[in-house]
């Protein structure tokens, strides 16, 4: 057999490998991409192991009521099951009965798929997905600013040209390994790095400078580093005259942010806030990228706006070698938020609410746009809603595992619990497909065709390798074999070069536009960066180097004003809990805790806290440790580590059970991104017997 080249299936920075069976397994071999240069991290190079895991779901499951157990059953048994349920739901409670959850892992086509599906066939508005979680502020303060949302607005390859770059919550270290060469490559010509993080972590130990601010105070700090940037002389009033509005309403904000009242707030000293101003003001490419540390935040889109008002007023973006970025998380996370799955959006980056764009998506669906649905509601407050009076009865899962990553996780086990019909789409028996009343087992990755769009708004093609086991069926088939129930079944082929081919027609004219995107020149160029209006237009890998796509060509300054969290610390839950990422598992862990060697490499729940902490507290390294705060516990192994802040506990979320970090986490939204404020909530800490924690460690 021959190699198939194709992309990892984690992460947005969408390594290049290929995969070869040799003898009875699957080799992996890392291939040279623009974003990985030949390196893969463990996450990738184990990534093969679940193809042939017999964890793996091969049959559809089944139960009659909630307390009977789940039973293999045929497919029509299942699907015709889900068909019956939704139609009498939607009879006796409406089409908005019905409610979808998608996930940023899905290709293009499934996302597109799915959002047609919920809208065509269910005829629900109440779609959205995972990407709410993950950089929906980022997209808001993009989309203020800019009048467009792609991740990065340049190659990743750019950043390794930057003379001084600024990362703000984000721990590509252990997030994105291959991605620190770029780093790298600014620091080998004489680059400084900046890091803004409550923690010393990996990323912040290879930095010039660690911001080590208190969580939640990102805002202040944008605009204390605004304040300093035009007093010390830096800002760049011919860029902001040129290319920009609003300049004036945002200085009026930061001019009240003097130095020493940032420091107060943020816990960063001042002089090391004036030597990051004076190293991203005189260099001469700079960039300013921000993830899931600023943007996971009741804020995180203000914080975001604070961070691009910098950017601006430093007169970064479109300039060679510098701008704004967010470093997009999932592996489709930018493509999966273009073509429909969000509550509020058709594809192309369509509005929903925008006539002419339901004009012209109805038009490609052959439907009337008066039949398309409006608006749903955003992701916590969907799962929030699910079985109370007048919300959905019945919820079908696409590529996430809600149970252990969504916020207040404990109140989403009520409201799942709530459910006439719950449906789980999955690769493997997660903690929400346990749940389920129908689990459907679903293809994987290197099973069938479709294109990711990368962290950089990079087009690129993933290619079938294997066929997939007996039993199982693609996310497309199950949605076309529903279809077919609903009576819509021609409307959604399960050829994925089919729905492509739909896809770029119905993105045409969009702010993502697909249409001059093949599967061929995306696998025989390395990937296409949107826009791509037509077949002979290049694609479009630096946006912004002419103007902005404003109405008026000109990027806008938002104005906005720092604010506490949404829940502080006190006299009963006296310190801060953040929670994050470690390198071996990925997000809720349902595939990497099935992974061997990653289980190895991370096998456990963790609390991590300052030695002075600990000792305040009796508590050693390797206790037994339990977190509480006014929404509930999780418990772990204490790790006692001098790089956290001492107001500060830190706890991964991959794991399920008593080490759930999100039976903690706090629900507080975003206001305009209704993003949750999984980074900060206010916790007590205390030890539990040894004998009384209960590990999750693997699920087999
Ligand atoms: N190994 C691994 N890699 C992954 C993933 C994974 O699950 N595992 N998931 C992928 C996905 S979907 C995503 S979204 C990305 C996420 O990638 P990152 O954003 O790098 O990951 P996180 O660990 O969530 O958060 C980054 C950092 O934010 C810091 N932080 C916490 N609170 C604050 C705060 O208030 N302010 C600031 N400035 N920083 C704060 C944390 O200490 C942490 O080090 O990773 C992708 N890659
Ligand atoms: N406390 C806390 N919570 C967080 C975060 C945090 O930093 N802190 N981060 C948030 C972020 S950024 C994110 S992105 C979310 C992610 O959290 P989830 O949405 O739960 O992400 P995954 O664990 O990747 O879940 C994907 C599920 O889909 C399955 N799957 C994979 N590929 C496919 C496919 O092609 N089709 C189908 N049908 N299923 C598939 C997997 O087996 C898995 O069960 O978590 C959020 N939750
Ligand atoms: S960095 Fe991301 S894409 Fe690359 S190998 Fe690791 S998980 Fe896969
Ligand atoms: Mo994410």
């Amino acid at each position: 057999m021959t190699a198939t080249a194709t992309h990892c299936p984690y992460c947005a920075l969408q390594c290049g490998m290929t995969l070869e069976r040799v003898d009875d397994r699957i080799a992996i071999t890392p291939r040279d991409f623009p974003t990985n240069r030949g390196g893969l991290c463990q996450k990738g190079w184990t990534s093969a192991d679940l193809l042939s895991s017999p964890e793996r779901l091969t049959t559809p499951l089944m139960r009659q009521t909630r307390a009977a157990p789940l039973l293999p059953v045929t497919w029509d048994e299942a699907l015709d099951r889900v068909a019956a349920d939704v139609r009498r739901l939607q009879a006796e409670s409406g089409p908005d009965s019905i409610a979808v959850f998608g996930g940023g892992g899905l290709t293009n086509e499934k996302s597109y798929a799915l959002g047609k599906f919920a809208r065509v066939a269910l005829r629900t508005s109440k779609i959205d997905y995972n990407g709410r979680f993950c950089m929906s502020s980022a997209a808001a303060a993009g989309n203020k600013a800019f009048g467009v949302d792609r991740g990065l607005p340049f190659p990743v390859t750019d950043i390794g040209t930057a003379h001084a770059i600024l990362l703000v919550g984000s721990n590509v270290a252990e997030t994105m390994p291959p991605f620190v060469q770029h780093l790298a490559d600014a620091q080998r010509s004489g680059g400084a790095l900046i890091v803004a993080d409550p923690r010393r972590t990996p990323t912040a130990q290879s930095a010039a400078v660690h911001l080590q601010l208190t969580p939640g105070t990102d805002l202040a700090l944008a605009l204390g580093l605004l304040h300093l940037a035009m007093t010390d002389g830096y800002v760049d009033k011919e860029y902001i005259a040129d290319r920009t509005t609003g300049f004036d309403d945002v200085w009026r904000r930061a001019v009240t942010w003097w130095p020493e009242r940032v420091e107060r707030v943020t816990g960063v000293p001042v002089e090391q806030m004036r030597e990051a101003v004076r190293l991203l003001g005189s260099a001469e490419r700079a960039m300013i990228l921000t993830a899931r540390g600023a943007e996971q935040q009741s804020k995180g889109t203000d914080t975001v706006s604070g961070f691009i008002n910098l950017a601006l007023a430093l007169g970064l973006p479109g300039r060679p070698g510098s701008g704004y970025g967010c470093l997009t998380g999932q592996g489709n996370g930018q493509g999966g938020r273009e073509h429909g799955q969000k509550a509020d959006q058709l594809p192309g980056y369509r509005k929903i609410d925008d006539p002419a764009a339901r004009e012209h998506v109805a038009g490609v669906w052959g439907i009337d746009a008066s039949e398309l649905p409006g608006a749903g509601v955003s992701a916590y407050e969907l799962l929030d809603s699910l079985g109370t009076v007048d919300g959905p009865r019945a919820l079908l899962v696409f590529g996430s595992n809600v149970v252990v990553s969504a916020p207040n996780a404990r109140r989403v086990d009520e409201r799942l619990a709530a459910l006439d019909l719950l449906v789980v789409a999955d690769l493997v028996l997660s903690e929400t497909a346990a749940r389920a009343d129908v689990v459907l087992p679903v293809a994987q990755w290197a099973e069938e065709d479709g294109t990711m769009t990368n962290l950089e708004g990079r087009v690129l093609r993933r290619n079938k390798a294997f066929e997939p086991p007996p039993g199982v069926r693609t996310d497309l088939e199950v949605l076309s074999g529903l279809a077919d129930r609903f009576g819509c079944g021609e409307k959604f082929p399960a050829d994925p070069a089919a729905v492509f081919a739909e896809l770029r027609r119905a993105s045409a004219g969009g702010i993502a536009d697909y249409a001059g995107v093949t599967w061929e020149r995306a696998a025989s160029t390395g990937g296409v960066f949107w826009p791509c209006p037509d077949e002979s237009h290049p694609g479009t890998p630096r946006l912004f180097r002419e103007s902005f796509p404003t109405p008026d060509g000109r990027a806008r300054f938002v104005e906005v004003e720092h604010r506490p969290v949404a829940e502080d610390i006190d006299q009963d839950y006296p310190l801060y809990l953040t929670t994050g990422r470690v390198l071996a598992h990925y997000q809720s862990g349902a595939q990497t805790r099935r992974v061997r060697a990653l289980v190895d490499a991370s096998p456990e729940p963790f609390v991590e806290a300052h030695p002075e902490l600990a000792l305040r507290y009796g508590l050693h390294e390797g206790d037994a440790v339990r977190v509480t705060s006014r929404r509930g516990t999780a418990e772990g192994v204490l790790r006692v580590t001098e790089t956290i802040r001492t107001d500060t506990l830190f706890m991964p979320f991959h794991w399920s059970g008593a080490g759930r970090a999100n039976s903690v986490t706090s629900d507080a939204l975003d206001p305009t991104s209704k993003m949750p404020e999984f980074k900060i909530c206010a916790v007590r800490l205390e030890a539990v017997p040894a004998e009384a924690v209960q590990h999750d460690v693997a699920v087999s």
